[in-house]
Formats: C-alpha cells, structure tokens, sequence
C-alpha cells in the first residue's frame, strides 16, 4: 500500500546547489511528489520537527542550522517510501552511509547532513502536518505509468 513520507532538503543541501539533483533521485526512484515547497522554517516549525530531540547536547545547533535558510519540503509518495527513502539517504553520518546513498554522496558532516526523511508513519503524518497545509498537497493527479496503465 502507498505511504507517504515528509523529506526535507536541509539548508546545507540548498545551499549547496543540490535541490536538482536531490529531487531527481526521487522522481527517478519512481515515487510520486505530491508536496514540494521552498520555505524558511520558523523557531517554531523547527522545534516541533526535532522535539525528540530536546535537550540533547547538539540540540541548540540542531535548530540553528534548520533555521539557518531555506529548506526544499517535500510530500512523496509510494509503496514502502518510508523506510526506502531512508535506505537511499544512508545513515545520519556520512561516514556511515553506503556508497551511493544521498548523505554518502554529498554530506560532509553528521551535523550538516543534506537531508531529513520521517522514520516511520507515524512521524511522516507528524511532520507533514508541521510543514503543509492539506490543501497544498497534490494527490488526485497520475503519473504517466499510472495512466497508461489506466490504474
Ligand atoms: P536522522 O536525520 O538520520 O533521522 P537523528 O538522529 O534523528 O538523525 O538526528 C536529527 C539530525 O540532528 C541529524 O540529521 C543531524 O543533522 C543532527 N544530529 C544528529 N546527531 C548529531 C550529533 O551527534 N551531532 C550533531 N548533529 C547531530
Ligand atoms: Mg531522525
């Protein structure tokens, strides 16, 4: 069944130039965008997002870089997108990271990671809520295979 998932392109990855080549990695997966903004987030987005994280010694930094410029927030959608889109971003450091995944390939630091990806359904629902009103997301459209396949 089709999930959805929250991705963000951090500042460091906006500022880097990426958003391109980010966004294409997704649409070449197959995965169907159906949210896609450019937005600076508030104090206040930020510390819904990482609330977890409240109180860790790199939490104050945290926010600072998310706040620190715009970020590309995307809604994506497709079967199991949740957990593969974490495989293709690779692990939060990049040392860590597989060849070929997007923090392997372009991040430079655990703290300055490119990207952000919802580690499970119920952190997509939580976090697409921080980011998008319902009414920006755009699911009643097919994709070409969609339609040729008349699915
Ligand atoms: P994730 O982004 O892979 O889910 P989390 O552990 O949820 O990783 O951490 C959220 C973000 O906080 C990371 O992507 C990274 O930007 C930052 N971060 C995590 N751990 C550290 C750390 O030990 N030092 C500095 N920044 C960190
Ligand atoms: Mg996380």
């Amino acid at each position: 069944m089709a999930e959805r998932t929250f991705i963000a392109i951090k500042p460091d990855g906006v500022k880097r130039n990426l958003i391109g080549k980010i966004v294409t990695r997704f649409e070449e997966k197959g995965y169907k965008i159906i949210g896609l903004k450019l937005l600076l987030p508030t104090l206040e987005m930020a510390q819904k997002h990482y609330a977890e994280h409240e109180g860790k010694p790199f939490y104050p930094r945290l926010i600072n870089y998310i706040t620190s410029g715009p970020i590309v927030a995307m809604v994506v959608e497709g079967v199991n997108v949740i957990e593969e889109a974490r495989k293709m971003m690779g692990k939060t450091k990049p040392e860590e990271a597989e060849v070929g995944t997007i923090r392997f390939d372009y991040a430079l630091c655990q703290e300055y990671n490119i990207i952000h990806g919802s580690d499970s359904v119920a952190s997509a629902e939580r976090e697409i809520a921080i980011y998008f009103k319902e009414e920006e997301i755009c699911a009643n459209w097919k994709t070409m295979t969609e339609m040729i396949m008349n699915v």
